[in-house]
């Protein structure tokens, strides 16, 4: 089969970079995968990963070994580009673009005629048209499209990740597609490119709304989320259970509510909701609310570990999971970790951790005294159990064995 892209350049080899291009040379394509890290790079060039993904060791090995990918730190002449590098924070809330930015103006001298660039990194609205615009000052000899402008030597697009940490080498070929042309011929090239490894439908519309999508679709679990964590709140005020109340009020054909939890954790749903917040505040006060109600429910848990600890002498508190969400190893932004660290701060009696997906704990709570324990001798030894994440290992626990233990359960898997 003859392929539109002989070589693609995948710029950032992180949690997204890394499964597109070792997808990417499993269909023959040519991939270089530009990265800054020299470590990431050294690792990927001898087969191994430096990210858990189920399955993404077997991919990555046979890609190198096979010669479609390999990593290097200089940008390199190819037929498309894809930007995946992280777009965090700077300060308070304000997204940080500077990493594409830089992207783009490292790929700026190796471009020619007839390429394709696609930005994928979670953006502000109007992200991709600021990118014509930086490699339209580096490189005045070709033409980068703008909104609108139908002609162009270079093509521009903007295609968001969607895929779930844990499945996304499957999301990453099942899931549909949407892919933002800043024209419209830019569109159908990116779209062709998507198609070489998409099952799931490749939709095109602008770039704008195709950033917009990106932000849309995090918001929208952030403010459900919201919704059920301000559930919990209300039912603690009235001794409801939550969980029963969720379950009872699911019955009702068109009423869908998520789940209570510590916090809302990992780098996209507690992050991407204040790219809106800060691009249009007076716009995204939904969106804004639900950020702060979310981002309150760890220290409504940690006052909660507080009450019940102040009732034991030197009480012995086990905490059940750090990561993020369940049956998972990412720690990253992870309300569970947060409440931990705070708790353990404060030297009361002794501090146990269960987290079944790490070998040793982050430094911060070592430093704190905690104890990395298993799940037998945390109950046994413990007069608290604070469940944190919903691993599967927890839901599989005799509950007998809590008898006259205290129990606070953010998750409703020990009700
Ligand atoms: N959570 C709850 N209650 C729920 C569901 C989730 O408290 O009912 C919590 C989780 O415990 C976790 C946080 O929310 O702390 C986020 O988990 P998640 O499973 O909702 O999402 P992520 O961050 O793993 O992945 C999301 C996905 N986006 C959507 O579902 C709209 C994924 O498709 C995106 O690709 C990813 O963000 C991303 O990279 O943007």
């Amino acid at each position: 089969m003859k392929l539109e892209f002989n070589t693609v350049c995948v710029v950032g080899l992180g949690y997204i970079g890394l499964p597109t291009a070792a997808i990417l040379a499993s269909r023959g394509v040519d991939v270089i995968g530009l990265e800054v890290n020299p470590h990431v790079i050294e690792t990927i060039n001898k087969g191994d990963i430096h990210i858990v993904e189920p399955g993404l060791d077997v991919v990555v090995r046979t890609a190198v070994a096979s010669k479609k990918l390999r990593a290097t730190k200089t940008p390199e002449t190819a037929d498309a580009y894809l930007i995946a590098v992280p777009t965090p924070f700077k300060g308070d809330h304000v997204p940080d673009i500077s990493y594409v930015e830089s992207a783009a103006k490292a790929l700026a001298p190796v471009l020619k005629k007839g390429d394709l660039i696609v930005l994928e990194s979670t953006s502000p609205v109007g992200t991709t048209d600021a990118m014509a615009g930086w490699l339209k000052e580096a490189r005045p000899d070709l033409t980068f499209a703008c909104e609108g402008e139908e002609s162009c030597d270079v093509f521009l697009a903007y295609c968001p990740e969607r895929v779930l940490p844990g499945h996304v080498l499957r999301e990453l070929i099942e899931n549909d597609r949407v892919i933002g042309g800043i024209n419209a011929q830019s569109a159908d090239k990116a779209q062709k490119l998507y198609k070489t490894f998409v099952e799931g439908d490749c939709i095109i519309t602008n770039a704008r709304t195709a950033e917009m999508v990106k932000l849309t679709e995090n918001s929208f679990r952030d403010v459900n989320i919201a919704f059920a964590n301000e559930l919990s709140f209300l039912c603690d005020k009235f001794d409801i259970n939550v969980w029963e109340l969720i379950q009872l009020a699911n019955r009702h054909p068109r009423v869908k509510i998520l789940q209570p939890g510590p916090g809302v954790g990992g780098h996209c749903i507690s992050v991407d909701p204040w790219f809106l917040v800060h691009q249009a505040p007076e716009q995204a006060r939904l969106i804004h609310t639900a950020r702060k109600v979310n981002d309150s429910k760890p220290h409504f848990v940690l006052e909660k570990v507080h009450a019940v600890a102040e009732k034991f002498k030197n009480p012995v508190v086990a905490f059940f999971g750090l990561a993020f969400k369940a049956n998972i190893d990412d720690l990253r932004e992870s309300p569970a970790l947060d409440i931990v660290e705070h708790y353990s701060a404060k030297k009361v009696g002794t501090v146990l951790a269960v987290e079944p997906y790490v070998e040793s704990l982050p430094k911060k709570l070592i430093d704190s005294g905690v104890q990395l324990t298993d799940v037998e001798a945390a109950i046994q030894k413990a007069d608290i159990l604070v469940l944190l994440v919903d691993h599967d290992q927890f839901k599989k626990v005799d509950k007998k064995k809590f008898e006259g233990k205290a129990v606070i359960d953010t998750r409703g898997i020990w009700r």
